[in-house]
């Protein structure tokens, strides 16, 4: 699933990261291939060309950070207009209990299975669910969701005599009141197509069953065809959700990104596999990071724009200026670049730090210094010089340390001293590279 659409955006990024900025034309250029990227995905055509004009805007309109590459900061636009895609998601499902859940949709769409996925989802959570075999013409899909009910041990309400779904309704509504079922699956006969007899009966039930929870549940597959149906579904039946089936199957990704926006109704669920296990909630940030798989990129590209554009580094660079850098200004730089996170991310992010092999940068030895600074006194940070055999010998106490490391601390950062009377004047990310670059052993 995705892994097509996936492999081309993951190319179209590569490319951007060439460029040393991110201009109209190399955007546009990025986007045009969005788009037939997704196309291709089949998302619904409209779905497509609003997303890729958000992205163009908000690409244009971002403040160039020299610290990241220009494709990374575009993966950061790009997720975040796809998230946007789901802004409207209500999440989860309604709260009110007896809870009752009508699911609908085409033959084979998967609503035995979602319905048997969903009550193992309810039982989880320690709620009584009861499901109903909703189709009064075949009996055979009683039995499939009779097997699925006791191998789960979930009740399975059914009348196999009764012809009439509307009485059907009435009798289940009753003996859940009856057994204190507090949540109540009501699976739905399917149709081959979304045609009147479907949409009559199924608009019969629903008035019956007066569901809290309509959902839809559509073949992933079936792409933008998906779309359509759940409109046709919607024009009799008030929808409150989306299950998407066979999202674990081949299909292209299209019916996942355009179904919410086609229809203004939520994805719910995801079903996963064929096994009563296999149901998600529905989170757009997972499908969105699952698609780009860059993950940790967004993540770094959210702290670098909190941080880095923080006033640490414009005081860092007039400290430098002054020549007047201590130990204070070491712990801070250092505290700032614990706040972006583990080391090894930033590597890639920081020009300079990037050519260091990522085994030079020792996160243990980072909190060891730290420690050791912290254990000094605000004057002892500004003199390093006041630092003693006596000194040493209870910094390194108080900090667990040993006099050894104090003593290596401080050659270390009189060595940086020096370095940093060449640096003066250089960017503030270079300033860090050699920074930490210098506390390689
Ligand atoms: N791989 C995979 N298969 C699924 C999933 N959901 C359903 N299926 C399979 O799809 C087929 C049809 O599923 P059903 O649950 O019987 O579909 P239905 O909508 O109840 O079909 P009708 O009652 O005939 O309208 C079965 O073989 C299921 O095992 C899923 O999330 N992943
Ligand atoms: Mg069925």
């Amino acid at each position: 699933m995705l892994d097509l659409l996936q492999e081309k955006l993951a190319g179209i990024f590569k490319n951007l990261r060439g460029f040393g900025k991110l201009s109209e034309s190399n955007v546009a250029d990025a986007v045009k291939e969005i788009r037939m990227a997704l196309l291709a995905a089949d998302v619904n055509y409209q779905v497509a060309k609003e997303l890729c004009e958000d992205v163009r805007k908000r690409a244009m309109g971002q403040e160039v950070l020299s610290s990241i590459k220009p494709g990374e900061q575009f993966v950061k636009v790009f997720h975040d207009a796809l998230v946007d895609l789901f802004k409207e998601q209500e999440p989860g499902i309604h709260s009110v209990r007896p809870l009752r859940i009508l699911l609908c949709g085409l033959n084979g769409a998967g609503k035995t299975t979602t319905a048997a996925k969903l009550g193992l989802w309810f039982k989880r959570q320690h709620q009584s669910v009861a499901l109903v075999a909703g189709d009064v013409t075949r009996p055979a899909a009683i039995q499939q969701l009779q097997t699925l009910g006791k191998s789960l041990d979930i009740p399975v309400l059914t009348w196999p005599e009764e012809k009439s779904v509307e009485r059907l309704v009435e009798l289940a509504r009753a003996e859940a009141t009856q057994r204190g079922i507090r949540v109540l699956i009501f699976d739905a006969a399917g149709r081959l197509d979304a045609d009147e007899e479907l949409l009559a009966e199924l608009q019969a039930v629903a008035l019956k069953l007066e569901p809290q929870e309509t959902l839809l549940v559509a073949d992933a597959a079936a792409g933008q065809t998906a779309g359509k149906v759940a409109q046709a579904f919607q024009s009799r039946v008030a929808l409150t959700g989306i299950v998407l089936s066979k999202f674990d199957g081949d299909a292209r990704g299209g019916a996942a990104l355009s179904m919410q926006r086609m229809t203004k109704c939520p994805l719910k669920f995801l079903g996963v596999g064929e096994k009563p296990d296999g149901l998600e909630v529905f989170m757009p940030e997972r499908l969105v990071g699952r698609l780009l798989g860059m993950g940790d990129i967004v993540g770094l590209v959210e702290r670098a724009q909190e941080a880095f554009d923080s006033a640490s580094m414009e005081k860092m660079e007039e400290r430098l200026k002054k020549n007047s850098f201590d130990l204070q200004d070491f712990v801070d730089q250092m505290k700032f670049i614990r706040k972006l996170g583990p080391l090894e991310n930033l590597l890639g992010m920081m020009p300079g730090f990037n050519k260091l092999p990522i085994s030079s940068i020792d996160e243990n030895k980072v909190g060891r210094l730290e420690a050791i600074i912290l254990s000094m006194t605000p004057q002892e940070r500004k003199k390093p010089d006041l630092l003693n055999a006596r000194r040493r010998q209870r910094i390194a106490k108080g900090s667990g340390s040993t006099v050894t490391q104090v003593n290596e601390l401080v050659t270390r950062f009189n060595e940086m001293k020096k370095m940093l009377g060449r640096l003066k004047g250089s960017s503030p990310e270079k300033m860090m590279s050699q920074l930490m670059g210098g506390q390689r052993r």
